[in-house]
C-alpha cells in the first residue's frame, strides 16, 4: 500500500478528527475531511493550469497549510514535489529550479522581486504563483467549492496509483564536489520507511505530535508530518522553534510525541524553569539529524525524566536505525536497524565486510534507499557499491548485539543545528571574493549548534577585507545556516603530505576549546 492509499483511508476513517493545527498566528486548523477537500481543490486548481503527471512543483513557502496542501496535491496527482528552504538566496533557487526543470513554482509574495531577476532564464518554469500565507484572503481562502467545482468529493474520486519506483519528492543535498544533487525519494521509499517507523515507534491514531521542525527536509516532512498522517494522528505545529513556547505547547496540549534535533533538546533542558514542565505524558521523544551529545542525553533524563530515543537517517535513505521504544536506549548509539533495513560495516580500503566492533564505513540496503540523484547517473552509481550497498560516508561500528554507533565521517561535512553544511560549497563562495586568495572551512565544536561553521581565510597581498565584510558577502550568496559564524585570517594554510590543506591541523589550531 502506498502512502497515498493510507492517507485516503485516513481521510475516510477520521473525517471529523483534527489533522493539523498551526498554533502560531495565523492560527489554522483542519480536520481530516477538511484537509482532503483543500487538497482536492488544489488538485483541481493545478489541473486547470495544465498540470501533467511527472511535473515538478517547487514550493518555497513558510511552514503553512498552503505548503502542506500544495505538496500533498502534487504527489496525489502523480507529480514531483520540490520543497525548498525559504531562506535560500536567489542563486541557489535558480539552480534548483533549473536543474529540476520545475514547471510550477509557489513562492512567497515578499520574494516576488527577487525571483523576477532570474525567472526569464528558466524555460521550463511556466507558472509562478506568489502567495502570502499570512494574508486572510490567501490562496486557500480563494479555493472555494464554487471556484473549484470539479473537486467535489465523489465516492470514486481517484488519485495517482504509483509504482514503487515513481519519484514523489526531490530534496536537494549539497555534496563535497560540484553542485547540489536532487535526491529522488520514491513512493516505495516512503511507504517502506513509514511502515517501519510506524511499528518501531508504536504510532497510534490517538497520538498528538508537537511539530517544531522545518518541513522542507526529510525529518520534519516525512518522519514527523507524514508519520502523523500515516497514523491518522494529529500534528500541532509551531512555525519557528522557541523553547518556552515548545514546553508550554507540549504540556497544554498533552502531546504524546515530540521529534527534534540535539540543538533543540539542549535548548529545552537549558531553560531556567525547565523542571517546572511535566512531560510525563509524552510516550515518544526522538532525536536525530545530528549526533546526540552524551550530556544532552543524560541532561534530558535528569530534567524531564525521559530517555531520548536517538535514531539515524539521511536524505537519501530516510530512517535507517533507531533505539527501541521498549528496550535499552543506549547512550552514544543510534540503535538497531529498522525492519527491512540492512546495515553493514565495510573496510574503507578493501570494501570488505567487517566484524562487530571494527570501525568502517556504514553501508545500507533496503526499500528505504533512494533510487538516485535527479539527472546524475554517474553520481548516483558512485553512491552505491557494485553489490548495491549505499555508501553513507559515515564511519561507525556494530556491537555484538546489533547496535550501531557512529564515530565520524569520511566526507567533509559539518552538521550545524541539524543542518548539513558542505565546506567546499562555502569555500567556493569565499574564494569568489576579490580579496580572498584561498579559504578553508571547518566545523568547530559548539555547545549550541553542535558544530560551528568556521572559515580560515588567506587574503591576497595588500587586501584588508574584514570578517564582517566576508560574512556579509557569504550571506548574500548562501543560506544563513551555511554562512560562517567565525572567520579567522592567516598568512598561509597548513598542507599535509598529499599537498592538500590539512583541515585536521586547522581544527587543532583554530577551534579554540569552548569554556
Ligand atoms: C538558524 N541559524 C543557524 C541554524 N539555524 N545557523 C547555523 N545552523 C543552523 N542550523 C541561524 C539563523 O540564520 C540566524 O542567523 C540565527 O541562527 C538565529 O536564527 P533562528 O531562526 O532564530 O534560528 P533558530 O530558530 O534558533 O534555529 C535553530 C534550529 C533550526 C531550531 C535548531 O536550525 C532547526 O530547526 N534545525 C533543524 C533542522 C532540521 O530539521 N534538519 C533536518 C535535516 P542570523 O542571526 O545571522 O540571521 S537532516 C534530515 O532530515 C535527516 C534525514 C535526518 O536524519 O533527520
Amino acid at each position: 500500500m502506498s502512502f497515498l492509499d493510507t492517507l485516503a483511508e485516513n481521510f475516510r476513517a477520521y473525517p471529523d478528527k483534527l489533522a493539523l493545527e498551526l498554533l502560531d498566528s495565523p492560527r489554522q486548523r483542519v480536520t481530516y475531511s477538511e484537509l482532503e477537500s483543500l487538497v482536492r481543490r488544489s488538485e483541481y486548481y493545478l489541473r486547470t493550469l495544465g498540470f501533467q503527471q511527472g511535473d515538478r512543483v517547487a514550493l518555497q513557502l513558510t511552514k503553512s497549510l498552503e505548503f502542506i496542501v500544495l505538496h500533498l496535491a502534487t504527489v496525489r496527482l502523480g507529480g514531483i514535489s520540490l520543497p525548498l528552504n525559504p531562506a535560500y538566496p536567489p542563486d541557489e533557487i535558480e539552480y534548483f529550479l533549473s536543474d529540476s526543470g520545475a514547471r510550477f513554482l509557489f513562492a512567497l509574495e515578499l520574494n516576488r522581486i527577487k525571483f523576477q531577476s532570474f525567472i526569464h532564464r528558466l524555460p521550463s518554469l511556466e507558472h509562478c504563483i506568489f502567495l502570502d500565507p499570512d494574508d486572510p484572503k490567501n490562496f486557500l481562502a480563494m479555493l472555494t467549492p464554487e471556484s473549484t467545482p470539479g473537486s467535489a468529493i465523489t465516492k470514486n474520486a481517484g488519485y495517482f496509483q504509483p509504482n514503487q519506483d515513481d519519484t514523489a519528492v526531490i530534496i536537494y543535498t549539497s555534496g563535497t564536489t560540484g553542485q547540489p544533487k536532487g535526491a529522488q525519494i520514491t513512493h516505495g521509499n516512503l511507504a517502506s520507511n513509514l511502515q517501519a517507523l510506524h511499528s518501531a515507534w508504536g504510532w497510534q491514531p490517538e497520538d498528538v505530535l508537537l511539530h517544531v521542525l522545518p518541513i522542507f527536509h526529510v525529518h520534519g516532512l516525512f518522519v514527523a508530518l507524514y508519520g502523523v498522517l500515516y497514523a491518522g494522528a494529529t500534528a500541532l505545529m509551531l512555525r519557528d522553534f522557541d523553547p518556552k513556547k515548545t514546553l508550554q505547547a507540549l504540556v497544554e496540549n498533552r502531546c504524546s510525541v515530540f521529534m527534534a534535533v540535539p540543538t533543540i533538546h539542549r535548548r529545552l533542558i537549558n531553560m531556567p524553569d525547565a523542571n517546572n514542565f511535566d512531560l510525563s505524558h509524552l510516550r515518544l521523544i526522538t532525536s536525530g539529524s545530528d549526533r546526540l551529545p552524551d550530556e544532552v542525553f543524560t541532561g534530558f533524563q535528569k530534567t524531564f525524566g525521559y530517555t531520548l530515543i536517538e535514531r539515524y537517517g539521511m536524505t537519501e535513505t530516510g530512517m535507517n536505525t533507531t533505539n527501541p521504544l521498549h528496550g535499552e536506549r543506549r547512550l552514544g548509539s543510534v540503535g538497531k536497524p529498522l525492519p527491512g533495513v540492512e546495515v553493514r560495516i565495510a573496510d574503507t580500503t578493501t570494501g570488505g565486510q567487517l566484524i562487530a566492533g571494527s570501525v568502517g564505513e556504514v553501508q545500507l540496503r533496503g526499500a528505504n534507499i533512494f533510487k538516485g540523484y535527479w539527472n546524475q547517473p554517474q553520481k548516483s552509481s558512485q553512491a552505491f557499491t557494485p553489490e548495491g550497498w549505499f555508501r553513507t560516508g559515515d564511519l561507525g561500528f556494530l556491537s555484538e548485539d546489533g547496535y550501531l554507533t557512529l564515530v565520524g565521517r569520511e566526507k567533509d561535512l559539518i552538521i550545524s543545528g541539524g543542518m548539513n553544511v558542505y565546506p567546499p560549497e562555502v569555500e567556493r563562495v569565499l574564494n569568489e571574493h576579490p580579496d580572498v586568495a584561498v579559504s578553508a572551512v571547518i566545523g568547530c565544536e559548539d555547545k549550541d549548534w553542535g558544530e560551528r561553521v568556521t572559515a580560515i581565510v588567506v587574503l591576497k597581498p595588500g587586501q584588508h577585507s574584514t570578517s564582517e565584510e566576508l560574512i556579509r558577502f557569504c550571506r548574500s550568496r548562501l543560506a544563513p545556516y551555511k554562512t560562517p559564524k567565525v572567520i579567522r585570517f592567516r598568512d598561509s594554510l597548513p598542507m599535509n603530505a598529499m599537498g592538500k590543506i590539512s583541515k585536521q591541523e586547522l581544527r587543532n589550531q583554530d577551534c579554540a576549546p569552548e569554556k
